[in-house]
């Protein structure tokens, strides 16, 4: 039998904005076949949305949904999952909106390592504002803010979520929507903060100004961008250049979460335990 996607859709929100041939609706599918295949019931899932085409995520998906300002999924993420720790929180953020904007508060958020899961939908542009410069717009392209083409160097959202210390990082893209459909669920399923890059096409705004018109030139130049991390592992550094390595980059399931040592610093006020030591950030106990 087919899946049934309307018994996690608001369907009376359906044609959806999105235009046609749009990656947001590919990543919204696979979404929701990884929370049937993770078994999570609806009322125990809070998606949070920031603004953006991305944005909308949060308006078409029956589950409870916050669609809140530019950038600060993760601020009201944090006070959801922190209040509500055993509800499942997933952000859902443009590249500008993550990364721009909301960069500051990504950072944070991967240091934290809160369970959640934050999906970039990254198409590489401001859609819904019509294409200006994202911080992973590719250097040349035009943009509507960068006509003569973007001099600003691209960012690699999952270095950066790496970096920051995310204790899971991966990237996919809508051209393999069962290879996101899985990594979506081995993000639900990590405890801790999970970062995942899913590279999406615009081509009504990124691509009708860059040579890539229909959604298939988008989506065969995001092919020609990524390989697969076993593939990139075995390439020179001049091979890996301009390549983004798909899949998962980064799982570590020893780093403490962080609901669990807020529940210590409750304990502490209560009087139920002495105070925080070095101790307590022991890997694991
Ligand atoms: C504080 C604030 N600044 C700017 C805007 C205008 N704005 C709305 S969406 C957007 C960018 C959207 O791009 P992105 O986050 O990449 O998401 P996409 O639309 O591509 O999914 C901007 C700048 C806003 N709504 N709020």
């Amino acid at each position: 039998m087919a899946f049934n996607y309307d018994n996690y859709l608001r369907v009376n929100k359906m044609p959806t904005l999105w235009c046609w041939g749009c990656g947001d609706g590919i990543i919204l599918k696979s979404f929701i076949r990884a929370v049937e295949k993770i078994g999570w019931k609806k009322d125990d899932v809070c998606i949070v949305s920031g603004i953006g085409c991305s944005g909308r995520f949060s308006s078409y998906v029956d589950f409870n949904t916050v669609h809140t300002t530019h950038g600060r999924t993760i601020a009201f993420a944090t006070g959801i999952k922190l209040a509500n720790p055993d509800k499942h929180v997933v952000c859902v953020a443009g590249d500008g909106d993550g990364l721009a904007i909301g960069g500051n508060h990504t950072i944070h958020g991967c240091r934290r390592n809160i369970d959640m899961t934050m999906i970039l939908i990254n198409n590489f542009i401001y859609g819904l504002t019509n294409s200006q410069t994202s911080p992973t717009t590719p250097q040349g392209m035009w943009t509507v803010s960068q006509k003569a083409g973007n001099i600003d160097p691209t960012f690699d959202a999952c270095e950066l979520a790496i970096a920051a210390g995310a204790s899971f990082v991966g990237r996919e893209t809508v051209n393999s929507p069962k290879k996101m459909e899985k990594l979506m669920l081995q993000a639900m399923e990590h405890k801790g903060f999970s970062f995942l890059d899913i590279q999406s096409n615009c081509h009504i705004n990124l691509g009708r100004k860059n040579k890539m018109q229909s959604a298939m030139q988008n989506l065969d130049w995001i092919d020609s961008i990524t390989v697969s991390k076993k593939k990139y592992d075995a390439m020179s550094p001049e091979e890996q250049l301009n390549l983004f390595p798909t899949g998962i980059l980064k799982q570590d399931t020893e780093v403490r979460e962080y609901c669990d040592m807020y529940d210590d610093i409750k304990k502490v006020h209560q009087g139920k335990r002495a105070k925080i030591t070095q101790d307590d950030f022991a890997k694991k106990i």
